[in-house]
């Protein structure tokens, strides 16, 4: 391909539904009748090849999408760029960063259950990145289908300004084709997989309703064009092609959304729906990319689509794979070719790009060169998610993707020590991979803590290592970080010896223990109000250092003792045997000796949850946060869409995710983030006491 792109004939697509709607399978009937592939296999379908878009073997035996996958195929003269995303809320970040990268989308819907909650939130998701978009009615031949309803629902669940560019005709098992609001024709699909169109006319039982929705179709673009405005108005005859360029003014402006319809799995509609990409979705040019200007003060700047322009492009999405690393990257201006030097304005680093591909799912094809509003891979550039790469004519970067928070962890570690190279290796490679998976070593425990979106997330992890680097691990509950304090002053007159035989040991240290204010991060403090000489100066230092000693593992459950300052004012040495170490020992003697009668508790990480749903599960939401140890502090409906914020102790948390899900049909989403620390009621204080004894009791036997 030379490096003279035709913008026009370009368009960037993602699809993004709520979960099984059928985006895999669209995808796949895509490919086949652009003449990517040249047979149709199935989602979980019986020949056990899988669809083309879902390569990865744990997609295959469990029929959903994890990762995004991108490809690329023709439509008549048009190139499209395309990147199937995954529709299980725990793989979000796939969504996030497709969306972000991509001109246009198609949001899919099932025919029969219509708008679900991750419909809801890929429309979000969609809003947030300005991406104009079609919707595809799925699922016909299935008992119940209603596009109209659906198309009602569109505009009352999602306040969108969807209206059909076509009617179904038949529903259920005599669905066959579909009527063209706008050439007023019929579209049957015919041919063993739906690749012959013939195109009829409308079935007379059906041209009185066609002309309906068709009039409704012109008046609802005649708001975005002057010329079917007028003929509207006079009620003149709107030819296609006005009627297109009317649509299509409006899409684009992210101010109607065109309605497709059909059955991916029946092989019917898709035709037309591409023909529908190409006539309504941007091309590169029709939309606005912003960068930042480093050298103006984070001035904002518009990207221009121009291959003579200098170079900006954006790193959206990674993988480690055979080759090396595989980047996936948006160029938004200027012209990038195999052997260039490219700039990360992240590091300020300067790589060579050594190869240069195109993607179809899990294969690709070398190119030389490739320029703005396309979409490639690169191997060998080193880099992070959300990088922006510039030719170094130009000291502009890209803003980032959303990146949501992790909900959920987990301890993990190698079931043998044989395979803890290959365990760093793969935690190393999914951070890398998946902004969303994180990594972190507990100190306390010493465990491996791996946290990410969800259950579900995680377990696809697990699995990988298992698959991928031949790993098998043992995963826990995690351990949530506890930590101690004291409520009351307590004075103390603490004696150390040792004076049996040999050189002796001797220390005695005075003073008190007090709380200090927690909220304000006051972990610690040592105050010395020696005078005269009890303690020697040299000594000191030897009991703060005992003091911090002890306070590393508290005495009610082993976590660290937070909040508490540590004073000597008096004490006794002797001339032999007085040692640093007799006054260290001593120090974290006085600690433990005296430590129940600043009366110790237990203090837990408060979590600051957001819960939100459909209105009807308030109730509901409330109810498990009650029962949760949570406190309610507000709630709001909006749009029949309610939230309800409270604090709940993160040990109460787990499981969390899988419960609100089961009681709201799946439409319950929640985001919780750290807020204080505050003790645990005392029958729950009782209780972790009295484990933590008996454990100690058991490993000390
Ligand atoms: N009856 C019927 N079933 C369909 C249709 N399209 C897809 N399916 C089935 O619905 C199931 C899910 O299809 P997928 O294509 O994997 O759905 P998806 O949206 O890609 O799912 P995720 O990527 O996991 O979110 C599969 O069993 C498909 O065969 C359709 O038009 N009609
Ligand atoms: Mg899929």
């Amino acid at each position: 391909m030379s490096s003279m792109i035709d913008l026009d004939k370009v368009r960037n697509i993602g699809i993004s539904a709520h979960i099984d709607s059928g985006k895999t399978t669209l995808s796949e009937r895509i490919l086949f009748y652009t003449g990517r592939i040249h047979a149709i296999h199935e989602v979980r379908g019986k020949d056990g090849v899988g669809a083309k878009m879902d390569s990865m073997d744990l997609e295959r035996e469990k029929g959903i999408t994890i990762q995004s996958a991108a490809t690329y195929c023709q439509w008549k003269d048009i190139q499209i760029n395309l990147i199937d995303t995954p529709g299980h809320v725990d793989f979000t970040i796939e969504v996030e960063r497709a969306l972000r990268v991509l001109d246009g989308a198609i949001l899919v819907l099932c025919g029969v259950a219509g708008v679900q909650s991750q419909s809801i939130t890929v429309d979000r998701q969609m809003r947030r990145y300005s991406v104009p978009r079609l919707a595809f009615i799925n699922k016909l031949d299935r008992a119940g289908a209603n596009p109209v309803r659906v198309t009602e629902q569109l505009r009352e669940k999602l306040k969108l300004n969807a209206h059909m560019v076509q009617l179904p005709i038949g529903l259920e098992e005599k669905h066959i084709g579909v009527v063209d609001l706008v050439e007023m024709k019929a579209y049957i699909n015919t041919g063993n997989d739906g690749e012959v169109i013939e195109v009829k006319d409308i079935p007379a039982n059906m041209l009185e309703d066609a002309k309906k929705a068709r009039a409704s179709l012109v008046g609802a673009a005649a708001d975005f064009d002057e010329t079917v405005a007028e003929k509207f108005l006079m009620e003149e005859e709107v030819s296609p092609e006005e009627l297109r360029n009317a649509v299509r003014k409006g899409t684009i402006a992210l101010q109607l959304v065109p309605v497709f319809m059909g059955s991916a799995y029946k092989n019917k509609g898709v035709q037309p729906l591409l023909d529908g990409v190409t006539h309504f979705l941007p091309t590169p040019k029709d939309v606005k990319n912003e960068a930042l200007d480093q050298d103006k003060n984070e001035e904002k700047l518009e990207l221009k689509s121009d291959p003579k322009l200098p170079l900006v492009m954006l790193a959206f999405k990674l993988e480690d794979g055979r080759f090396g690393q595989l980047t996936y990257m948006r160029i938004y201006q200027g012209t990038v070719t195999k052997g260039d030097m490219i700039f990360n304005m992240a590091n300020g680093k300067k790589v060579k790009v050594p190869r240069l591909v195109r993607m179809h799912s899990d294969e690709m094809q070398d190119i030389e060169t490739s320029s703005a509003g396309d979409i490639v891979a690169m191997f060998g550039v080193d880099c992070a998610s959300g990088d922006t790469f510039t030719d170094g004519k130009v000291n502009y970067t890209m803003t980032s993707m959303h990146v949501p928070d992790a909900v959920i962890s987990l301890a993990i570690a190698p079931k043998e020590k044989t395979s803890s190279a290959n365990f760093s290796k793969g935690l190393n490679k999914f951070t890398k991979e998946d902004p969303t998976f994180r990594v972190h070593r507990d100190e306390e425990s010493s465990e491996t803590i791996i946290s990410g979106m969800g259950e579900l997330h995680l377990e696809v992890y697990v699995e990988r290592m298992k698959r991928e680097f031949n790993c098998e691990v043992i995963t826990g509950r995690p351990q949530v970080a506890f930590r101690e304090t004291i409520t009351q002053k307590a004075d103390f007159v603490t004696v150390h010896k040792k004076q049996t035989g040999g050189s002796g040991q001797y220390a005695k240290i005075a003073g008190y223990m007090e709380p200090l204010p927690i909220e304000l991060g006051q972990n610690y403090e040592f105050l010395n109000k020696v005078t005269g000489g009890s303690i020697p100066r040299e000594f000191i230092p030897a009991c703060d250092k005992g003091f911090q000693e002890q306070l590393k593992k508290g005495l009610l459950i082993g976590f660290p003792i937070v909040g508490v300052r540590m004073c000597v004012n008096d004490g006794g040495y002797h001339d032999v045997d007085s040692s640093e170490m007799a006054f260290r020992i001593c120090a974290m003697a006085a600690i433990r000796e005296n430590y129940a009668s600043a009366k110790p508790v237990v203090l837990e990480p408060i979590m600051k949850v957001e819960v939100s749903g459909p209105e009807e599960f308030q109730g509901t939401i409330m109810g498990q946060i009650n029962q949760r140890r949570g406190m309610i502090q507000g709630s709001t409906a909006n749009e029949g869409y309610s939230t309800v914020e409270s604090e709940v102790p993160l040990t109460e948390m787990f499981g969390y995710s899988t419960d609100l899900r089961s009681a709201t049909q799946g439409k319950g989403e929640f985001t919780m983030e750290f807020a204080r620390y505050a003790p645990v009621p005392r029958n729950v204080q009782d209780e972790m006491v009295k484990k933590y004894q008996e454990k100690r009791a058991a490993e000390h036997k």
